[in-house]
């Protein structure tokens, strides 16, 4: 990359919250990864906040200027409750739930991305130097052509942290040729897997007339070039492998180890989020204890989920289905004087007690329905190795992080519920040395490429025009 040139990031949300002492910057990963970029270069984040008036424009740790977009509650709810998250989110994870197509959640969705537009020009007329634009995700297809037609001398990338799903299913969306010019603004569009770009080129050449594509190149009737890339996202392996044997996390660890002393700990840690695959892992452990009573005594499964979104009825319900989930498991298969089966814990955990889970775990479940990457399964995978444990990664072959991994995890259809379940058994059964390997290998994937260099190959490739390094 340029390395003077600023960078103007702009996503949904600023990466600052509110705490008890004021605000400050929020752990995400996306967050973590700029951070040293934005150290060296400088620049600007646009998001949208509750509390635009109130953003101040620096918070420590953070070398950016915020700049808030305020939102109406009627524009939040027909742009992000609804268009983002009921209609763009079920049908890019491949109709897991029914879209909901309603036009004025259509009408919010382009009024809150010229709401973005706007607040990211104002940005570029205080900027001195002509900054790289960097738009994320779902939530702003349109913001690419809108700021191009804007006549920015600046580079426009953007990067698309969900699944791009095949053309029939685009196809669907009476405002598919707009979403689709939205993202073409871009000179950069960056994938999580070269599926997903080869749906999205695909998808344009079925809509508009006149697109040509010369490997990652897209060419449009005006002659403009666009290229599409696969970067997948990844995680900060050095904190990871600090965290895993922090003074904080071992003590977590310790009391956790007493805890389940004696059992078999299978962990699921996810956004509460129908995509996840939740209900289908909890079934497949109720049919696994169906079937090995011995087992009853000496299992635990471990089920984090981190609320999401409820204020979408989706969400509410689905909470309402894994809660009785549940309490039926608990409810059959609890012995007199025993812990439970299955631990729920509906809430966000510390760092350093995710840590202390990952180490736990015998058996990792990682079996989304439809993931774009899924960071849970570098993280576990990450912690482990540095703790030198030997659990197991079930890894379900609908993400993109499936894609990297190869055959050190056990590869599973989270779909197949009985068949899930048999392989739960079987992982129990894999010997100690070769599961340790497997984690060491698989984390090794991982730090060779890691969230620094998913920046760089993207930072690249919309300076360069080419696709990464
Ligand atoms: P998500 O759907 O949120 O991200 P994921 O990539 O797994 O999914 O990231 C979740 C993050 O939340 C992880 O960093 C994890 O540590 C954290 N987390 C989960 N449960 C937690 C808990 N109970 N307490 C604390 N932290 C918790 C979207 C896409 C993914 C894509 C990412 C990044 O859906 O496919 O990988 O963006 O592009």
């Amino acid at each position: 990359m340029s390395d003077t040139r600023p960078l103007v990031v702009v996503a949904n949300r600023l990466p600052v919250s509110r705490g008890e002492d004021g605000w400050r910057a929020s752990a995400g990963g996306l967050v973590t990864a700029m951070r040293p970029v934005m150290d060296e270069v400088g620049g600007a984040w646009v998001g949208w906040s509750d509390d635009a008036d109130e953003v101040p424009r620096r918070v420590d740790g953070l070398g950016c200027d915020l700049h808030a977009v305020k939102l109406s509650r009627a524009q939040v709810r027909g742009y992000y409750h609804g268009f983002a998250n009921r209609t763009l989110w079920p049908l890019f994870h491949d109709l897991i739930k029914q879209p909901v197509i309603d036009r004025r959640w259509w009408t919010s969705y382009l009024e809150a991305n010229r709401a973005f537009a706007d607040a990211t020009l104002e940005v570029l007329e205080d900027t001195q130097t002509t900054p790289t634009l960097w738009v994320q995700d779902y939530h702003l297809l349109l913001l690419p052509q809108m700021l191009r037609e804007a006549a920015l001398q600046a580079p426009i990338g953007f990067f698309l942290h969900i699944p791009f799903p095949p053309p029939e299913l685009i196809a669907r969306l009476p405002w598919r040729d707009q979403l689709l010019s939205g993202m073409l603004g871009a000179d950069s569009i960056g994938f999580h897997t070269a599926r997903f770009r080869d749906n999205f080129i695909r998808s344009v050449q079925r809509v508009f007339n006149g697109v040509t594509s010369l490997g990652d190149t897209l060419v449009l009737p005006d002659g403009r070039q666009v290229h599409a890339v696969a970067h997948p996202i990844s995680i900060d392996v050095d904190e990871f492998s600090q965290l895993a044997t922090s003074q904080e996390t071992e003590e977590e660890l310790s009391a956790l180890r007493e805890q389940f002393a004696g059992r078999k700990v299978f962990l699921g840690v996810d956004r509460l989020d129908y995509t996840k695959g939740i209900r289908h892992r909890l079934q497949s452990i109720e049919l696994l204890l169906e079937r090995d009573p011995e087992l009853r005594k000496e299992f635990a499964f471990v089920q984090v989920a981190v609320p999401s979104r409820d204020d979408v009825k989706e969400y509410r319900d689905l909470r309402t289905e894994v809660e009785t989930e549940v309490g039926r498991i608990n409810g059959r298969f609890t012995e007199p004087g025993h812990d439970v089966p299955v631990h729920y814990l509906y809430r966000g955990v510390s760092r350093a007690k995710l840590a202390a889970y990952y180490r736990l775990a015998d058996v990792m479940c990682v079996t989304p329905l439809k993931d774009g990457m899924n960071l849970v399964a570098k993280e576990f995978v990450t912690v482990q190795a540095a703790g030198d444990e030997a659990g197991v990664l079930m890894l379900s072959e609908f993400c993109g992080t499936a894609i990297e991994f190869g055959d050190d995890v056990v590869p599973c259809n989270p779909f197949d519920v009985e068949g899930l379940s048999y392989l739960m058994g079987s992982a129990l059964t894999l010997d100690e040395e070769d599961r340790r390997a497997r984690i060491r290998r698989l984390a090794e994937v991982v730090r060779s490429a890691d969230v620094y260099r998913w920046v760089d190959d993207e930072l690249h490739a919309i300076e360069q025009g080419t696709d990464g390094p």
